[in-house]
């Protein structure tokens, strides 16, 4: 079951799983790994004031992003195409415009990107609760295939390419708090988000669409220190859902394999100035994504 649906009242799933991107140790050594190797870098920056250019067709590698000058929470939105690499529209202050220069949503950037395939799962039911042990874990079932998944939920393994962030710019102090305990974890948050249902006006970002999120989220804090690269490939290029609510993934679809309408980056800010990615093909370029 390449293809994954799930139920379509799901609102805004709200629910924060919370994936330290500071936590993380197994990349440790990959932080001074900047080298000879092709990779595509895409910026973010982030401004006070809208842009009035629409930065669309070019072969720029920034995208400018909201900031907020006060102690407000400022959120842009990137709608991700796929693609080879490259910046379709670098204004998110403005309305999306895909490469094409079609009109895709009310406000946004626009990139471009290819599909990162994640290693298959193969399913097990646990045929006394009838519940996915393996792949889809925690779904209802009645065979093995049932529950088979095309990424695992915990450590997902992907074919393509791998997606690395860094916080640069002044240092922040973190504002935002992601997990509800009353301290604030981080400047600014990237998550994955999809449009599952346009809503009756048929257009992507306005109030009657229906988002659902990733569980995962980057958290992104710039201190003193040198700037580090953390490895935040699943964040940025999977969705782990919570189909089922009860407050934890159950289920990871890769970022166009799903039957989403419109897929995005939300970028939710503070007082973050600039974040970098990089996008390093695996060992081999299997998918052939360098371009
Ligand atoms: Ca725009
Ligand atoms: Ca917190
Ligand atoms: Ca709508
Ligand atoms: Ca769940």
């Amino acid at each position: 079951m390449r293809r994954l649906f799930y139920c379509t009242s799901v609102s805004v799933v709200a629910t924060v799983l919370v994936v330290g991107i500071f936590a993380s140790t197994a990349n440790a050594a990959k932080d001074n790994f900047v080298g000879p190797g092709w990779h595509y870098t895409l910026n973010l920056n982030a401004v006070e004031k809208g842009k009035t250019a629409d930065m669309t067709g070019s072969d720029r590698h920034t995208i400018f992003v909201a900031f907020s000058p006060t102690n407000g929470t400022v959120v842009s939105r990137i709608y991700l195409r796929e693609g080879d690499f490259q910046v379709c529209d670098g204004n998110a202050f403005d309305p999306a415009f895909d490469c094409a220069g079609n009109q895709i949503a009310v406000q946004g950037a626009t990139f471009q990107l290819p599909n990162n395939t994640c290693t298959d799962v193969a399913g097990v039911c646990d045929p006394t609760t009838l519940t996915c042990t393996a792949g889809t874990v925690g779904l209802p079932c009645a065979a093995n295939s049932d529950c088979d998944a095309s990424c695992a939920i915990v450590n997902p393994e992907f074919t393509c390419y791998e997606v690395f962030i860094r916080a640069l710019g002044g240092p922040c102090t973190p504002l935002i708090d992601t997990d509800g305990d009353g301290i604030a974890d981080a400047c600014a948050t990237l998550k994955t988000c999809g449009i599952e249902d346009l809503g009756p006006d048929g257009i992507a970002g306005t109030a009657d669409d229906t988002v659902v999120c990733s569980t995962e989220s980057v958290l992104l804090v710039r201190d003193k220190g040198k700037p580090r690269w953390e490895n935040v490939t699943a964040e940025l290029t999977s969705l782990c859902l919570d189909t089922d609510l009860n407050g934890t993934c159950d289920t990871r679809v890769e970022l166009f394999e799903n039957d989403f309408e419109e897929i995005f980056w939300q970028f939710t800010n503070t007082h973050l100035r600039r974040a970098q990615i990089r996008f390093y093909p695996t060992d081999g370029d299997l998918c052939g994504v360098k371009s």
